[in-house]
């Protein structure tokens, strides 16, 4: 998966109110929807992970950059 427009809409769905940011609610939202059952810690932990500039929100560029990113093997847990 590396279309940028693969990514815009995937962004699109999880960006529920449609502000241009994704929030840690709106992830956590996403996970109970896909099924999985998400603590608003690790939600926060996530979006912090993307969020390269720092404002608790990631944008569409800070998504695609992450999911670009060649090697996200360097996981903690
Ligand atoms: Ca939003
Ligand atoms: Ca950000």
């Amino acid at each position: 998966m590396s279309d940028p427009n693969e990514f815009a809409a995937t962004f699109a769905i999880i960006d529920v109110d449609g502000d241009g940011l994704i929030s840690a609610t709106e992830l956590q939202q996403l996970m109970e929807t896909l099924g999985a059952d998400v603590r608003e810690e690790f939600a926060t932990h996530a979006i912090e992970v993307i969020d390269t500039d720092g404002d608790g929100l990631v944008s569409l560029a800070e998504l695609t950059t992450f999911l670009q990113r060649p090697d996200t093997s360097s996981e903690s847990e």
